[in-house]
């Protein structure tokens, strides 16, 4: 049986809609995409002094178990040309982990569902468009109640799914 997962990605170095498209487009055959959100421009979230980012989030299948997801997204965010920055800070790919099925798992390597995710408004508007009725596990509200309670002034939609797949 796969498992249903919710990535979160992002870009605001480089060129960003190219490093989205590079992402989506290598992650088969371990991670298979469903469906993707368009890709919306937001205004850095953490420390503010960074260019804007494009952010989306991808509906995917995989067989990987958790930690074994990380590590292959890890491996390709270095592929892609990621190189270290601090802590939200500017990034040419950034792959996070929102959602792997209903599953709750705080270990000190990773944390699911994103610890944040409900906080932060370019996660939330494009998960939105997926699944607004998805039920986050821990804190019991769907996506759309948690949209419901950030700020989402300044996200725009960048271009509708910006050629990520041709
Ligand atoms: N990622 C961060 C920190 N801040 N802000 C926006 N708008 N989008 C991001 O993807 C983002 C961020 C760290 O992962
Ligand atoms: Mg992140
Ligand atoms: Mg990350």
């Amino acid at each position: 049986m796969s498992s249903l997962v919710y990535l979160g990605l992002g870009s605001n170095l480089g060129e960003r809609a190219a490093n989205l498209q590079a992402a989506v487009r290598a992650m088969p055959p371990k991670v298979r995409p469903l469906a993707q959100s368009p890709v919306y421009e937001t205004p850095p979230w953490g420390y503010t002094d960074q260019p804007r980012f494009l952010n989306l989030v991808v509906q995917a299948e995989t067989d990987l178990a958790p930690l074994k997801l990380l590590d292959f997204l890890k491996n390709l965010e270095l592929e892609i040309g990621r190189t270290p920055s601090f802590r939200y800070g500017p990034r040419q790919i950034d792959l996070d982990i929102l959602f792997y099925d209903d599953l709750v798992l705080q270990t000190p390597e990773l944390c699911i569902p994103h610890p944040r995710l409900h906080e932060r408004a370019f996660v939330l508007v494009p998960l939105a468009d997926l699944a607004p009725h998805l039920c986050h596990p821990g804190l019991g509200q769907t996506v759309a109640e948690m949209l419901s309670n950030v700020d989402a002034s300044g996200i725009q939609k960048f271009e509708d799914r910006v050629n990520l797949k041709t």
